[in-house]
């Protein structure tokens, strides 16, 4: 087996148009890609280290805290402690942001991030995912984040790595997708594929249908559309595992659409599950970049501006023609 052996570092300084310096964006990534091989590693042998299962806390999005969570978050604080020119970090398992005074620059950044997605996955072996997004912070920021609550658009990089046979780590800085995997004898991620681009649709949909019920009608609909097998633009397939970066990992490669519908209350307001700043603005800026989409079901989440940093939205993404035949359903209403 031959491998051309370029590694993310040398692949990110060979960039031309990035949305940051190259210089920059290779010191960002090189932490992301620490964080994302000491995860790895430990997943192999989480089960032997007592490593599963709750740590008896509940985190600020109300969901019990899985040990995996907790150490995967420390994971990248770790990382970031020497991470100039990262100065902020983002996390799902943070009610708060963390600074590091010292690391604050002219030119300074902020990572946003999931460190173990799909979490219900931990003790069963499953597919995981670590997702992230980067954003630059204002010239003359304070403690404050307001500066960091403008639409994904302002993002400058995104990615996730997928834990699953092998690991691989998948990332945009606004010159198209790429893909590396890691070479564990090496321990290097070496780059697999460039430039991807996902077909325009797919013969899959991922979704947990088992909340159905709870959905608005419309989505429903789209649901028994695409499963009505008429013809083939009517016959698909579910592939579901739980965590949104492996689920999407599978719709970047070859087309479809997962879905998290939101769930309509009483009075007609429909709620989504997954977070917008660490979860659904990085994988549609993948989409976007790939070919592809990411929807609110009404709109382009990459406009969705940010109340907070823990807000939550339903997601449409993957090929741009089932996520549009997603939004002509008026899947949110
Ligand atoms: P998590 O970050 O706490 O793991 O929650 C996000 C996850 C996504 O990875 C996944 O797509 C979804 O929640 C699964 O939700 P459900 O268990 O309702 O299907
Ligand atoms: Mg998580």
């Amino acid at each position: 087996m031959s491998s051309p052996a370029i590694t993310l570092t040398r692949h990110i300084m060979a960039k031309k148009t990035t949305a940051i310096p190259v210089a920059d964006l290779a010191l960002i990534m090189e932490r992301i890609e620490l964080a994302g091989k000491r995860i790895a590693r430990e997943l192999t042998v989480a089960s032997l280290g007592g490593e599963l299962g709750y740590t008896g806390d509940t985190n600020v999005q109300g969901e019990k805290v899985k040990k995996l969570d907790q150490w995967g978050n420390q994971v990248f604080l770790d990382a970031f402690e020497h991470g100039y020119p990262v100065c902020s970090l983002i996390s799902e398992e943070m009610e708060e942001p963390h600074h590091y005074s010292s690391n604050c620059r002219e030119n300074s950044y902020c990572v946003l991030y999931d460190p173990i997605d799909g979490s219900s996955n931990t003790d069963v072996n499953g597919s995981l995912g670590t997702i992230f997004a980067v954003r630059k912070r204002a010239a003359k920021h304070g403690k404050g984040i307001e500066d960091l609550l403008g639409p994904g658009s302002q993002q400058v990089v995104a990615g996730y790595i997928a834990y699953g046979p092998s690991t691989q780590l998948v990332y945009t800085a606004g010159a198209g997708v790429d893909i590396f995997t890691l070479d564990r004898s090496l321990g290097e991620f070496l780059l697999w594929k460039e430039n991807v681009k996902t077909p325009a649709h797919g013969s899959t949909y991922a979704v947990n249908q088992g909340n159905a019920g709870k959905w608005h009608d419309g989505a429903r609909k789209f649901l028994a559309h695409i499963t009505s097998r008429k013809d083939k633009r009517t016959s698909y397939s579910l592939r579901y595992c739980g965590a949104f970066a492996a689920d999407f990992h599978r719709l970047l490669l070859e087309g479809g659409i997962y879905l998290y519908p939101g769930e309509v209350s009483e009075g007609g307001k429909s709620k989504g599950k997954l977070r917008l700043m660490y979860e659904t603005a990085p994988l549609s800026m993948l989409a976007e970049q790939a070919g592809g989409r990411g929807s609110t079901g009404k709109g382009r989440i990459l406009e969705v501006v940010p109340s907070a940093i823990h807000d939550r939205l339903p997601v449409y993404i993957g090929s741009a023609e089932e996520v549009a035949m997603a939004e002509e359903f008026k899947v949110e209403g």
